[in-house]
């Protein structure tokens, strides 16, 4: 066969865009270039900048697998990647070409970018941290490919009516998505159901094999991850699953052939759908199939190219591949790398678990109890008969290893058994993934403190050496740069443009945080900022807020923990204030609350309810006026956050300390020079020792006093000593924002009151909004805020996910830079 030479580089320069921009629209597209559509035009640039993708991503690919450089795998059910288009032509410098191409047509950019869907393959802060860490780890030039799911349909899209939640499916692939490159040469078989069968291989060893299996496709669809102007790109591979011929012959037969192609369906529902839950396991069969699908397809693709290179000879992929796994979703790849290794590749027990143990590395996200997956062993045994055995014999190795440490201590087995015996007896994810893994992370240090101390301290007594805190980060890439032009402007004139790779340097702005043109500049910035938010909650909230007001936001999934409901009491606190007159030294506030509500989560649902009556009842009152309004804001994903975070002065983290494991979205408020106010939990106390006490409003129980005050935790009498927070209390019980529905918010109120609420807004209420009246003041001096604002993004650096992805390249991966 005749080499193909590889075509010459294509130009950067605004002709050689204008010229692949009309090739696309005309010649790919077919459209009629004077009379394209927006859609079109958004196609047409994307393939565009898709073209220039390519050739660094071929060359990336080609220096990855030749260098022999050990790689790293990022599993992870969920990547909340956004849009593409402005993150593409940011990373590889292509901004000013396209807008000065567009120019010549009289289109503006944004309009184009609009047309793009987000990527919501996630719920929230776990794989939109997972998007973060890609753009990181191809910025700084490391071998990492990410492995996931490509749902049809990724997070719901929330509609409001009447003030409530209403679900609708995000067919986000609708439109065809430009940005994935179909590689079916790749494709892998993953098998469900059948048993177990043993047998004698050739050399006289005892074997098993699965058999009598129903085998799913998994078609890989890669996605380009460009590094910041480095030339590098890295992989994003996601599953789609599809129906093999074996699994429609099981079904064929000539008279029924419709039915037995339809039920192809069952193969593909596999990749239909992503759960949109947060925070409670559901135990759900399909689920279970999602985890498995996509571990395994994963392992198999990552010894599948091994073996190419390598031959079927392992001796040095333990040195040469790590796993890291994104939460316990994706741990059932502990079992399946042992049983890949020995059945597929005829390898001893003792060799499999010495290379998946060095191999895997695990990082929690949550300390909530009702979080921790647990599977029942008899769905795993229905599902996934060998891979139960594997795991039954991991944990009896393993408890001989706690026997040996503790013997005689039969109830510390019972307590760190893999296997939870009972009724139904259940796989504890967590525990096989720690037994698995030669790190366990947690994602600030709190948050790992807790761990060690709490959730896993049987484990940590055992392997001590195994645990260690990454505190996460965000990438400034899309955090800074991308979303918030005229601060990267401003930073760059001011402090050059090494920040965007290295945000230690934001620290240079303390050197002119009292030079007044810097100053006056950097309130500008803000403040147009606040104009494009304030337009964009007109338009899909319907409420003014004024730009001279100060915007408080809180802007996450909803939940108890998170305690929107704190905010809302707040809220009402200052409605009542203002009905009672007492408006002397008056901060005006805009309150902006969204996230996405469980569509299970009944009290999440109600507290958007509430949110959105309370909304109505202040926003329409003449008394209140500018003083204050609340919008609740609709659909809360990527994009708008990208518009949220560069307009907001007031950052709501107020989390019951101990529950939030770290928190994200804190970090793009700082960076965009928003204060915070907030708990001492996950990584607001690192934001705290960052900026200093005098930059942060801080308020609450500490982690510890929340679990000290709980045992006699009267909340009925916190609020009858509290004029104030009787009146708060009052006003809701009386059915104020809820007169033609009565009834309707007795459940929500009912927490507050409960002493087993074991969020305790009660005990937090008083130091709030004492902190909260400290934040008002603080913005009437406009000097002094500007200087708070300043020093907020000043001493942001630590939390650039380029910061962490580093800790976890030296201290958990080990991948040379390429
Ligand atoms: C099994 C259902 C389920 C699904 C997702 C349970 C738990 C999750 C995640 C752990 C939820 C999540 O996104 N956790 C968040 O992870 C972020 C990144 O580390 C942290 O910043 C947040 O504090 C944490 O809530």
């Amino acid at each position: 066969m005749k080499k193909v030479q590889a075509l010459p580089p294509l130009g950067m320069d605004k002709a050689a865009i204008d010229q692949d921009f009309r090739r696309h629209l005309g010649h790919t597209l077919g459209s009629v270039e004077a009379e394209a559509e927006s859609r079109e035009l958004y196609e047409a640039l994307a393939l565009s900048v898709r073209d220039r993708l390519m050739e660094r991503w071929k060359a990336t690919r080609v220096a990855h697998e030749t260098s022999g450089n050990k790689r790293a795998y990022y599993l992870s059910l969920e990547f909340l990647m956004g849009r593409a288009l402005g993150n593409a032509m940011l990373n590889l410098d292509m901004e000013k070409s396209v807008k000065e191409a567009l120019y010549e047509y009289g289109l503006a950019l944004e309009d184009i970018e609009n047309e793009e869907a987000d990527a919501g393959l996630g719920n929230g802060g776990l794989g939109r941290l997972a998007a973060c860490f890609l753009d990181s780890c191809a910025t700084l030039n490391l071998p990492v490919v990410g492995y996931g799911i490509r749902y049809e349909y990724g997070m719901f899209r929330q509609e409001i009516q009447d003030g409530a939640q209403v679900e609708e499916p995000d067919h986000w692939l609708r439109n065809s998505y430009v940005w994935e490159v179909q590689r079916p040469q790749d494709t892998r078989h993953v098998k469900f159901g059948g048993r177990s069968e043993f047998y004698v291989d050739s050399n006289g060893a005892s074997r098993v094999r699965w058999v009598d299996t129903e085998i799913v496709l998994a078609v890989p669809h890669d996605t380009a991850i460009p590094g910041y102007e480095n030339e590098t790109v890295n992989t994003l591979r996601l599953w789609k699953a599809a129906a093999s011929d074996a699994f429609e012959l099981g079904e064929f037969n000539a008279g029924r052939y419709p039915e037995s192609v339809a039920n192809k369906n069952e193969a593909e529902h596999i990749s239909m759908v992503l759960y949109p839950n947060d925070s409670s396991e559901n135990g759900k069969e399909l689920r279970l199939r999602q985890q498995y699908f996509l571990a395994s397809a994963s392992l198999q693709d990552v010894l599948a190219q091994w073996v190419k290179n390598n031959g079927a000879n392992f001796d040095s992929f333990a040195e040469k591949n790590c796993f890291q796994l994104n939460d316990t979703h994706p741990s059932v790849a502990v079992a399946e790398l042992m049983r890949l290794l020995m059945d597929d590749y005829e390898l001893s027990w003792d060799r499999a678990w010495e290379i998946t143990s060095s191999t895997m590395a695990y990082t929690n996200h949550t300390l909530l109890p009702e979080a921790l997956e647990r599977w029942p062993v008899s769905l795993f045994r229905k599902l996934l008969p060998r891979v139960v055995d594997i795991i039954f014999e991991i944990n009896a190795r393993f408890l001989q290893q706690v026997a040996k440490k503790w013997p005689g201590d039969n109830e510390r087995q019972r307590r760190m058994s893999i296997i939870e015996e009972g009724h139904e007896p259940q796989v504890r994810m967590a525990y096989l993934a720690i037994a698995g893994s030669f790190s366990i992370n947690g994602v600030a240090a709190l948050h790992t403190e807790l761990l060690i101390d709490g959730l896993f301290r049987d484990f940590c007594e055992l392997w001590p050496h195994k645990f260690n805190n990454k505190t996460n980060g965000v990438t400034p890439r899309r955090w800074i740069a991308s979303c918030n032009p005229e601060l990267r402007e401003l930073l760059d004139s001011t402090i050059g443009d090494q920040w965007v790779t290295q945000l230690d340097q934001l620290d240079k702005l303390t050197d002119s945080v009292n030079d007044k043109k810097f100053r006056a500049d950097w309130n500008q910035v803000k403040l147009n900022n606040k104009q494009r938010l304030a337009q964009l909650v007109k338009q899909d909230c319907g409420v003014e807020f004024d730009t001279n007001s100060m915007f408080d936001v809180q802007v996450k999934r909803i939940h108890e923990y998170k305690r929107q409901l704190l905010n809302l009491l707040h809220v009402v606190y200052l409605y009542n204030r203002i009905k009672k007159g007492q408006i002397d030294n008056w901060t005006p506030r805009s309150v902006l609350i969204g996230g996405k509500a469980a569509p299970g989560y009944v009290m999440a649902k109600q507290i958007i309810k509430l949110i959105s009556n309370v909304a109505q009842m202040v926003n329409n009152d003449p008394d209140v006026g500018s003083k204050l309004k609340l919008a609740f804001f609709p659909n809360y994903r990527v994009t708008a956050m990208e518009v949220i975070c560069a307009g907001t002065d007031l950052s709501e983290q107020v989390s019951t300390a101990g529950k939030e494991a770290s928190g994200t979205g804190n970090m793009k408020f700082m960076m965009n020079g928003a204060v915070t106010i907030g708990t001492l939990d996950g990584a607001n106390i690192e934001i705290r020792e960052e900026v200093g006490d005098d930059n942060f409003f801080l308020f609450g129980l500490t982690a510890a006093e929340v679990e000290a005050t709980r045992p006699h935790y009267d909340p009925q009498s916190i609020i009858s000593s509290d004029e104030e927070f009787a009146e708060v209390m009052a006003l809701l019980d009386s059915g104020h924002f809820n007169q033609f529905e009565p009834g309707i918010f007795d459940a929500v109120i009912a927490t507050i009151r409960d002493p087993q609420d074991p969020w305790m807004t009660a005990a937090d209420f008083r130091t709030y909004v004492d902190a909260q009246e400290r934040a008002a003041q603080a913005y009437l001096d406009t000097e002094r805020w500007t200087t708070m604002s300043i020093l907020n993004s000043a001493k942001s650096g630590k939390f650039s996910s380029d910061r962490t992805i580093a800790e976890y390249n030296k201290e958990i991966w080990r991948l040379a830079d390429n």
